[in-house]
């Protein structure tokens, strides 16, 4: 059974070696709202990662051009990712603040160029609601927002008005200073009822039920024991009701779990097995880098019965 989505833009029946291309996605089924994900047996979705900065921790750089942007996501399109998240700001500690004009500059001509080729659900990975605003006008879908829409006394209310989808992500303290010196007494109970509440205050301004995901996230002011405390008992922030999206892709607590893997690139089958376990534990989606190793990952785990089938 395939996982329906609370954003704009049809997943359609997919997988290895039948990856959409951006033309057959374009033949346009007309994008629907979707019910709530939620659900048994459903396959986890698979997030490809598109960042378009200078500075991103594991690939700033590489896309920042927005032809290699673009030339980026039709590669993740082509590998089977079911939403492309699309973002303009590094949040990884120390990374330079980027000005509402510039990340607007970054991200829209690569979601216009993204919609024009291909219906794939895109997501915008911003805090900021003049960027949202402006993805979701390029043709974004669904607004992932890793302060929980707490950045701006207006973000609750834009993405109520905006009527996309909102990813609401749990941090602990702000990008820049997040890794100093993060503490909790219970991070599972903790991130819990942030994540109850910002939900409950989305719902308040507006935002409908089943248009929000949660997403404990994972680094985010957080040492490797907190992520893998939070890997370990993601059920129970699956039972708040919620698609739940969670990232690890190419993480520091990878580094901090393994050992010997300071690159990120060194980082690739810690960032599967996490992905496997969360799409075992119930996750919604994975936001990963590596799209194909992903998906190749979760279709075997599928076929075997580990995880819900492709
Ligand atoms: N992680 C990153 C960025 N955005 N959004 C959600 N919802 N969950 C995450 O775990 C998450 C996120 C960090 O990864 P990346 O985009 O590769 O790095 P950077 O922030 O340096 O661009």
């Amino acid at each position: 059974m395939s996982r329906a989505l609370p954003v704009e833009g049809r997943v359609a029946a997919k997988r290895p070696g039948g990856g959409l291309s951006p033309r057959s996605r374009r033949s346009g089924e007309t994008p629907t709202p979707n019910p709530s994900p939620q659900g048994g047996g459903a396959r986890v979705l698979v997030m490809g990662i598109v960042n378009v900065t200078p500075d991103s921790f594991s690939d700033g750089g590489r896309f920042l051009d927005p032809e290699a942007a673009v030339d980026h996501a039709r590669r993740l399109i082509a590998e089977g990712a079911d939403i492309l998240d699309i973002g303009g700001e590094s949040t990884r500690p120390g990374a330079a603040p980027v000005a509402e004009a510039n990340e607007i500059a970054r991200v829209v001509p690569v979601i216009e160029a993204v919609r024009r080729e291909s219906a794939i659900p895109i997501s915008i990975d911003t805090m900021k609601p003049a960027v949202a605003r402006a993805a979701v006008a390029a043709g974004a879908g669904l607004w992932n927002d890793v302060t929980a829409l707490t950045w701006s006394p207006d973000s609750l209310a834009t993405a109520a008005a905006l009527g996309c989808g909102v990813v609401l992500m749990h941090m602990q303290g702000e990008p820049r200073t997040m890794q100093a010196a993060p503490r909790y007494d219970d991070v599972v109970a903790e991130v819990s009822a942030f994540l109850a509440a910002r939900a409950a205050a989305a719902i308040a301004a507006g935002v409908a039920r089943e248009r929000i995901w949660i997403d404990p996230g994972i680094g985010f002011g957080k040492r490797a024991e907190h992520s893998l405390a939070l890997l370990r008992n993601l059920d129970r922030i699956v039972a708040l009701g919620f698609p739940v999206l969670v990232g690890v892709s190419r993480k520091r607590s990878i580094a901090g779990i393994a050992g010997d893997a300071s690159r990120e690139d060194q980082r690739l089958g810690g960032s599967i097995a996490a992905a496997l376990a969360a799409a075992r534990a119930g996750a919604a989606a994975v936001r990963v880098h590596d799209v194909a190793e992903t998906v190749q990952a979760l279709a075997v785990a599928g076929a075997i019965g580990e995880v819900s089938p492709a």
